[in-house]
C-alpha cells in the first residue's frame, strides 16, 4: 500500500511525472537508483538551493569550559564541556531561515575533538520547548555517543532521557583508538524526528598513532551528510513514508546543500559521516579517480583500500584520502551518489558535493606526503586487562555463535520477531545474549527482507566482518576495518567478530537496532547485557537532575575556524 500514494504525500510531483516508479508491493518503498521522479520538498523556485552553490563549511570546534587532573595526577586529564539543546535558526535555503533544534541551536552540532587518555564530561542541558518541532509530545532527549565503549548510564540508553528544564553529565572513557565518532540523540520513539530537527555533531578521537600517519588540522575535514525536505515557508518537512523511512530531495554537507569547498593540491583527510534518517549513498568521484580508505567506523584499516566508490548507510563512517595533488589549479571535481537499491532518489540526489582546486599557499602542516599502504592503530589499549586487536579477533576465539535477524512482522519492525515494545514490558529485563566482559563472539546480522536494507548498529563493541553471504563471501574493500554499524543489504547477511569490553570490565545493557531511525523507532531495537543483568538494575544508575544553573553559565567558545568554504 506504499509506494505511489506515499510518494504524492512526499509533496508536489515534478514535472517529469511518475514515470519510473516500480508497483511494489507492501514492503517495497519505490525505486532504486533509477530517473529520478518527483520532488519532495514545496519550496518556490527562489528559495530551491542550487547544487554547488553553497559555500562548504566546518562545524565550529567547541572550547572545554574546565580542564584538568583527576586528583591533580598529571596521568590522568579530563576536559569538560557544556552543550544546550534548544532550538535556533539556519539558513539551509536561499532567502528563509529554518527552525532547527541542535546542540547550542546549531547544526550540525559543535565538532568536540577528543584525545585518547584524555577523559571527556559533556554537561547536556535540555533547553528545548515542552513540545516536539516536528511530533507533538514532550521534547524528551538523550544522547548517544556513537562509537565510544560508554558504560551503560551515559551511554544513551533510549529511556535514559532527559525532559526540558533538566541536565545530565554524561561521562566518556576516551579509552580507544583513534575513530570518528558523532553525539547524536536516541529517545525511543522520536529519535527520527529528535536527529532530523539538528540533533547530532562529530566528536573525532586521535591517538598517536592516526596523528602520526593521517592528515591533521586544515587537512582533517568532517562531512556530515544528510538528506532533508523542505515546506514552502522553509520549515523542515517531516515525512517518514509510513514508518518506512524518509527520503529528502536536498543533499546537505554540514548543513549545506551541495557546498563548493576549494582545496589545495595536497591529500586530504575526510570523515564521512552518514547522518541521514534513512538514505544510504554510494560516492564516487566524478573524475572515476580511486578514493582511499583509510578508515572505518571503529578506527583505522590495515591496510589502505583504494576504491572508485563505497556503499554507505545511515551512521557509518569512512574515514577516506582523495588526493587533489595532480589536479590543475581551477578544476572542478564532484563527489556524486550513485545511491543504492531501494533509497527514493530525486533530480539531485546524485550528488553530494564539489571541490574547486586552489593555488597551494601555507606551510602545508597537517598535510601528508602520500598515500599509505598500511596504517597502524597500535592494537588494543586493554591488553594488560584482557583486550585484543579487534582486526586480530579470530573465530577460534569466539565463546558464543548468535544470529540476528531483521524482518518485518505484525506491521512492526523486528529484531527475531522481537521490538524494544517487548523489552519494555519486561521491565527491560528482556535480553538478546548476555556476553561476559571481555568474550569474544561472533554474531551473523541477517537480512531476509528483499525490500529493505538495514545498516544495523551494535552498541559499545568494535567487530571485525569475517563474512559476508554475497561479494565471494567476502567483506567490501571499504569495510575491513573495525565496524560498528553493518549495512545488511537486501537478502544479505553479514558475520563479524566482536569483544565485549566496557573499559572496566564492569558490565550493563547496551542495545542493538536499525539505523534507518524510523526503523528504530517502530520498533526495530533489542538490548544485549554485558555480564548477567540483576533484575531490578534501574535503567540508569546517574539519571538526569533539574537544571538550576541559569543559561549563560556555560557560555560557548569555538575555537577560531578556517575561512568560509575551505
Ligand atoms: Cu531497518
Amino acid at each position: 500500500m506504499t509506494t505511489r500514494r506515499e510518494i504524492f504525500k512526499l509533496g508536489a510531483v515534478s514535472a517529469l511525472g511518475l514515470a519510473g516508479l516500480s508497483g511494489g508491493d507492501d514492503d517495497v518503498p519505490a525505486t532504486g537508483p533509477s530517473t529520478p521522479v518527483v520532488i519532495a520538498s514545496q519550496l518556490a523556485p527562489q528559495n530551491m538551493p542550487v547544487p554547488y552553490a553553497g559555500v562548504f563549511r566546518r562545524p565550529p570546534e567547541l572550547v572545554p569550559f574546565q580542564t584538568g587532573f583527576d586528583g591533580g595526577d598529571p596521568a590522568r586529564p579530563f576536559a569538560r564541556y557544556a552543550l544546550t539543546q534548544k532550538l535556533g535558526q539556519a539558513r539551509f535555503v536561499p532567502g528563509l531561515d529554518t527552525t532547527v533544534a541542535g546542540y547550542n541551536g546549531i547544526f550540525p552540532g559543535p565538532t568536540i575533538r577528543a584525545s585518547q587518555g584524555t577523559r571527556i564530561e559533556v554537561r547536556i542541558r535540555n533547553a528545548l520547548p515542552a513540545l516536539g518541532l516536528l511530533q507533538p509530545g514532550a521534547f524528551n532527549t538523550v544522547t548517544h555517543l556513537h562509537g565510544s565503549a560508554s558504560l551503560p548510564q551515559y551511554d544513551g540508553y533510549a529511556n535514559d532521557f532527559t525532559v526540558p528544564g533538566n541536565v545530565k553529565n554524561y561521562r566518556y572513557p576516551n579509552f580507544q583508538t583513534a575513530r570518528t565518532l558523532w553525539y547524536h540523540d536516541h529517545k525511543h520513539h522520536i529519535t527520527a524526528q529528535n536527529v532530523y530537527s539538528g540533533l547530532a555533531g562529530f566528536y573525532p578521537l586521535s591517538d598517536k598513532y592516526d596523528r602520526a600517519q593521517l592528515p591533521q588540522g586544515e587537512f582533517d575535514v568532517p562531512l556530515m551528510i544528510s538528506d532533508a525536505m523542505f515546506n514552502a515557508d522553509g520549515s523542515l518537512a517531516y515525512n517518514d513514508n509510513d514508518q518506512k523511512g524518509l527520503w529528502g530531495d536536498i543533499i546537505m554537507v554540514n548543513g549545506v546543500p551541495w557546498p563548493t569547498m576549494k582545496v589545495k593540491p595536497r591529500i586530504y583527510r575526510f570523515r564521512v559521516l552518514d547522518a541521514s534518517i534513512s538514505r544510504s549513498y554510494r560516492p564516487t568521484l566524478s573524475t572515476g579517480d580511486p578514493i582511499y580508505v583509510v578508515g572505518t567506523d571503529a578506527g583505522m584499516v590495515p591496510r589502505v583500500q583504494a576504491v572508485k566508490s563505497w556503499r554507505q548507510g545511515t551512521a557509518e563512517r569512512y574515514e577516506v584520502l582523495i588526493d587533489f595533488r595532480k589536479y590543475r589549479t581551477g578544476q572542478l571535481i564532484e563527489l556524486r551518489n550513485l545511491s543504492n537499491k531501494n533509497n527514493i532518489d530525486f533530480a539531485n540526489t546524485n550528488k553530494i558535493m564539489r571541490f574547486q582546486v586552489v593555488a597551494d599557499s601555507g606551510s602545508g602542516a597537517g598535510s601528508i606526503a602520500g598515500i599509505p599502504t598500511t596504517l597502524d592503530d597500535g592494537g588494543s589499549v586493554n591488553a594488560a586487562r584482557g583486550g585484543i586487536p579487534t582486526m586480530s579477533l579470530t573465530p577460534a576465539m569466539a565463546k558464543a555463535k548468535r544470529e540476528l535477524k531483521f524482518f518485518r512482522a505484525n506491521g512492526q519492525w523486528t529484531v527475531n520477531g522481537v521490538t524494544w515494545a517487548d523489552v519494555e514490558k519486561s521491565g527491560f529485563t528482556k535480553l538478546f545474549g548476555n556476553p561476559q566482559p571481555f568474550d569474544v563472539e561472533q554474531w551473523t546480522i541477517i537480512n531476509a527482507s528483499g525490500g529493505w536494507f538495514h545498516p544495523v548498529h551494535i552498541h559499545l563493541i568494535d567487530a571485525k566482518i569475517i563474512a559476508r553471504n554475497t561479494n565471494g563471501g567476502q567483506p567490501f574493500a571499504w569495510e575491513k576495518g573495525p565496524k560498528d554499524v553493518f549495512y545488511a543489504g537486501e537478502n544479505e547477511s553479514i558475520t563479524a567478530l566482536m569483544q565485549f569490553d566496557t573499559g572496566t570490565g564492569g558490565g550493563g545493557r547496551y542495545m542493538i537496532h536499525c539505523h534507518n531511525l524510523v526503523h528504530e523507532d517502530h520498533d526495530m531495537m533489542v538490548q544485549f547485557s554485558v555480564g548477567d543483568l540483576r533484575v531490578n538494575d534501574p535503567i540508569t544508575s546517574d539519571p538526569p537532575v533539574l537544571d538550576t544553573t541559569g543559561p549563560d553559565e556555560f557560555p560557548p567558545v569555538y575555537r577560531p575556524g578556517l575561512p568560509a568554504g575551505t
